[in-house]
Parts: structure tokens; C-alpha cells; sequence
């Protein structure tokens, strides 16, 4: 008995030894082999020695080779655990393949269209200028020409928060804040957040974005107006697209022009067209020369100066450079809308 307590224990510190040298599935293989072979391994000669045992010590000799092929066992599985990942040799994990490709994000249709409407005017030497979504009344109406209770403020459908509260519902207060600060020459441009009580429908939406121009300096004319706009709507539609500026109102410009190009989904071929309703013309933004009182309400002299400002729906204008017929696509964040966008 005492032969076979100082065998167990010769090989027990002999697999300790052995084991801390293993470093890969080939030298585990090797280990397992030398305790657990059917025909030679340590483990299987431990059990075959039992034959010659005498009666009385049979017993307690089973057990102890027994707890010792556990121990074998139990090792072998720890080093295994070492040694493989996935169930696979760890040798067979190639750091040469590429990573998998994880889906990131693309940038927002709305943002790229701004951004593309943002470089145009920054190549021009126009800064981007900030301002808050809750305003008051004076910033949104009134500085702008608009007298209290004056008809004009219904064509504007304001959410208002209290009396003198309400969601701007277009980013001219800015310019208004900007001019309070800064002296001419003033070049700016104005993208945001702008809100109107409106009905959701396709073409709608209570919540949609504009983007809003200002110059002011001395010598501004009607001239500077239509070059920059021009230049703007080429470099945004092409070279070749015709635009056309028809005469029209806002409280805060005088004169004003609206400004039309031609129909780029029908070309004015189809009388039926559901984005110019068969006139070859699209509205695309609204412009005028600074109302001489509006720079009065700011504190500048239009007797020196004088100004020029433009709006435009970003929303409205995207939809028809994308030719996407629905508002509300922009903002439900459907995957298989957003995913044919900018970079996937
Ligand atoms: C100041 C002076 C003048 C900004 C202007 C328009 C014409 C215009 C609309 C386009 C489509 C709003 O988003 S829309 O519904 N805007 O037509 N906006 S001139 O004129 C200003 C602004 C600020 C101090």
C-alpha cells in the first residue's frame, strides 16, 4: 500500500510538472496521453496494478487511484479550457481576416442637404449664426415689421407658449439679434429648428427646418441679391437650370421676389407633373431687400447701409432635390429610408 501511496504521489507531482509546460493543443494532446492511453498511459497502469493487491487493501488502493484519475481528469480540462477559444485549437484563430463590418450610422438626408447648403455660402465668405427655438414676440414679429394684432401674423400659424412667448416660426429673429451685436458688414446664414401650427400632411409639418441669409454693408443692391442667388442655385442644381425671380411681399423686405427653377423631375414636359403641377416652374426660396425699418429697429442707418436676406425650406427643397414625395419620411427614422443616404 505504501509502494502504491508513493507511486500515486511520484505522478501526481510529475503531471503537475508536465502540466504547466503545456502551451498548445499539441503538447495537451501529448499530456493525455502519457496519464490516460488505454494501453500505457500512467493511469491505466495504476488500474491494472490493482490486480496484485492484496484482499484487505483493495478497497482503499480503488479509491485512491480513482481520486487520482479525477485529478488527471479535472487538469486536462482546465488546460483545455487554456488553450481553445470557440472549441477551436487557438491556433487555428487567424488575426489576418478582416474585422466584421458593423453597421455605424450615415449622416441624416436633412443634415447633408443643409451642409451642402451651408458650403456653398461658407466658399462665399458667409458665417453660421445661432439662435433660440423660444422666442418673443418683439424678435419674431415685431422687429421684423410686423405691428401688433396686424393681419400679416396669421399667415405665420404661431404656437404660442404665453402672450408674449411662442416657438419662432422662422430663424429671422436671429439676424434681428446678430445685427442688436454686430455692426455691418454683416455676411450670415441662419439654418434651424422653425415650428407653425399646421395639419401633418405630406408636404406639412408643424416642426420642419429653414435655412435664412443676411448681408448688410454699404452699398447693397437688388443686384448683389440676384448674383448670389444665382451662383447659390447653380452650384446646388447645375450649371445649366434656369431660374427665374417673380415680384412679391413680406413684411420685413421691400422689394421681395420669390424665386422659381425650372422643374428638374418633369423638365416642364408633363402637363400632369405632381411636383409643378404641369408649369415647369418650382418655387424654391423667398428673398427682398431689407425693409429700411427693420435696420431702423436694430439701430443701423439705412441712409449708409443696406441689406439683402433670403429664406428657404430645407425640408421642401430636399424633398425635391431627392425627389421624395412625403415630409414625414424625414423624421419617422425608418432604416430602410435613412439607409440610402451618405455613407452606409
Ligand atoms: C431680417 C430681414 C429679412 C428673410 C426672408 C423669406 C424671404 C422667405 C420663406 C421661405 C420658405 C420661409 O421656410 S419658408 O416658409 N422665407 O420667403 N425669408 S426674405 O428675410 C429677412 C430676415 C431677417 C432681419
Amino acid at each position: 500500500m505504501a509502494d502504491l501511496k508513493d507511486r500515486v504521489e511520484g505522478l501526481r507531482k510529475a503531471f503537475e510538472a508536465e502540466a504547466l509546460k503545456v502551451g498548445d493543443a499539441k503538447s495537451l494532446e501529448g499530456l493525455r496521453t502519457a496519464f490516460l492511453s488505454r494501453k500505457k498511459g500512467h493511469v491505466t497502469l495504476l488500474f491494472e496494478g490493482l490486480k496484485s493487491v492484496p484482499a484487505e487493501d483493495k478497497r482503499e488502493a480503488g479509491r485512491l487511484v480513482n481520486a487520482f484519475k479525477t485529478f488527471v481528469q479535472d487538469g486536462l480540462q482546465t488546460l483545455e479550457g487554456k488553450v481553445r477559444t470557440d472549441g477551436r485549437p487557438a491556433q487555428a484563430l487567424d488575426l489576418t481576416l478582416p474585422g466584421r463590418k458593423r453597421y455605424v450610422g450615415a449622416p441624416h438626408p436633412l443634415v447633408l442637404f443643409q451642409q451642402e447648403i451651408e458650403n456653398v455660402f461658407l466658399g462665399m465668405g458667409f458665417t453660421i449664426e445661432e439662435g433660440p427655438e423660444i422666442e418673443t414676440d418683439y424678435y419674431n414679429f415685431e422687429a421684423l415689421n410686423f405691428p401688433p394684432h396686424h393681419p400679416a401674423r396669421d399667415s405665420w400659424d404661431t404656437l404660442y407658449i404665453t402672450d408674449d412667448l411662442l416657438l419662432r416660426t422662422h430663424t429671422s429673429p436671429v439676424q434681428i439679434r446678430v445685427m442688436e451685436k454686430k455692426k455691418p458688414p454683416i455676411r450670415i446664414i441662419i439654418p434651424g429648428r422653425v415650428f407653425r401650427r399646421e395639419t401633418p400632411d405630406p408636404t406639412h409639418l408643424p416642426m420642419f427646418m429653414q435655412i435664412e441669409g443676411l448681408v448688410v454693408d454699404e452699398g447693397i443692391t437688388f443686384a448683389h441679391l440676384k448674383g448670389t442667388l444665382e451662383y447659390f442655385i447653380r452650384a446646388l442644381f447645375g450649371e445649366k437650370i434656369k431660374v427665374r425671380f417673380r415680384p412679391s411681399f413680406f413684411p420685413f423686405t421691400e422689394p421681395s421676389a420669390e424665386v422659381d427653377i425650372e422643374c428638374i423631375v418633369c423638365g416642364g414636359q408633363d402637363k400632369s407633373c405632381r411636383v409643378c403641377g404641369g408649369t415647369g416652374w418650382k418655387e424654391i426660396l423667398g428673398s427682398g431687400m431689407v425693409d429700411p425699418q427693420v435696420l431702423k429697429n436694430v439701430n443701423i442707418d439705412p441712409e449708409k447701409y443696406s441689406g439683402w436676406a433670403f429664406g428657404l425650406g430645407i425640408d421642401r427643397t430636399a424633398m425635391f432635390a431627392f425627389g421624395i414625395t412625403e415630409m414625414r419620411h424625414f423624421y419617422e427614422n425608418d432604416l430602410r429610408f435613412l439607409r440610402q443616404f451618405g455613407t452606409k
